[in-house]
């Protein structure tokens, strides 16, 4: 039988039958246990029943794409969640997914959480940046709980689809899909002013069904690297460098001290954002540090 693995608990899973829609509680069969494969949420698995609900799985299909954090596989959208105030907006955070999901191909949507916040005299700012994201081609929208800025779009976007909402603790992951779905009822909780940062009310990453595909509510977290990724990587998934690179004098520019590099001149003029910019130096410098072990 076919399954997707939509919870993991310890060395127990939960798999759904993909025909009947049915779960079970499976464990990996000793002889797949023995060749060290890592099972994750979203794999999709052969299985056998044993009995009742209890199954025992026997093979996982080969990947489309494979998240380390979150750990999940098999996603079609990834929603990148960035608070535009309490936490404050966290232009390094965001490039750092990008750059990652891209790296791993899968399609992103940003959203602008908490917009309801928001000063009149701060909105010109946060515009500015959304705008600059949207312009370079990703899906961006703006989202509030408190004022139910929460367009067909986003219900547009995700529906059929299996995704994963990820993003720093506290930014209103749990309260957005929340209010697409109420039967969800997921727990949320109020961001710890004291520390800062959120108190990661969401712990471990389990598939829910939404709309008519599904999603996953992942905790914040803190870090996240370029584990596997070259220079070359990271200078290609910032997408608009990667347009306009072929204008850079020398093939394979990584933008930094090259002459007649075209993205410096970009910054420069402000046709590029500065963050953008100082956050691609900042990242392949990690990059070529991890290597480095
Ligand atoms: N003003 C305002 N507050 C919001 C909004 N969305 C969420 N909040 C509040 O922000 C706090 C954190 O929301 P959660 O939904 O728990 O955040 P989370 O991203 O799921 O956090 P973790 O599960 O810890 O990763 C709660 O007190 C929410 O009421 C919003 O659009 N506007
Ligand atoms: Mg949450
Ligand atoms: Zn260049």
């Amino acid at each position: 039988m076919l399954g997707k693995i939509i919870c993991l608990k310890a060395d127990l899973f939960k798999v759904m039958d993909i025909d009947s829609k049915k779960t079970y509680d499976a464990k990996a069969s000793g002889l797949f246990r023995m060749k060290k494969q890592d099972l994750k949420v979203g794999d999709i698995v052969v299985f056998d029943i044993i009995e009742d609900n209890k199954a025992y799985i026997t093979e996982v299909k080969k990947r489309i794409n494979d998240l380390v954090r979150p750990p999940i596989a098999n996603i079609d959208l990834a929603i990148v969640a960035m608070s535009v105030k309490e936490p404050v907006f966290n232009a390094n955070l965001l490039d750092r997914f990008l750059t990652i999901l891209s790296f791993n191909n899968i399609e992103v949507l940003i959203l602008f959480t908490k917009w309801d916040l928001l000063e009149e005299s701060e909105i010109k700012d946060i515009e500015h940046i959304y705008n600059y994201y949207k312009n370079i081609g990703y899906k961006v929208l703006k989202t509030s709980t408190k004022t139910n800025i929460i367009d067909n779009e986003l219900v547009k976007a995700i529906d059929g689809k299996v995704c994963v909402i990820t993003g720093q603790s506290g930014v209103g992951k749990s309260s957005l899909l929340n209010i697409i779905d109420p039967s969800l009822n997921l727990e949320t909780n109020n961001i710890s002013y004291a520390l800062g940062r959120g108190k990661h009310t969401t712990r471990h990453v389990e598939l829910i069904p939404l709309l008519n595909g599904w999603i996953a509510d992942t905790p914040g977290f803190g870090t996240m690297d370029f584990r596997g990724m070259s220079e070359t990587d990271i200078s290609q998934s910032f997408i608009e460098f990667f347009e306009n690179s072929k204008e850079c004098k020398y093939n394979g520019c990584l933008h930094k001290n090259e002459p007649n590099c075209k993205i410096k001149e970009l910054v420069r003029n402000e046709t590029i954002l500065k963050t953008r910019y100082e956050n691609y130096l900042q990242f392949i410098e990690e990059a070529k540090q991890l290597r480095k072990w």
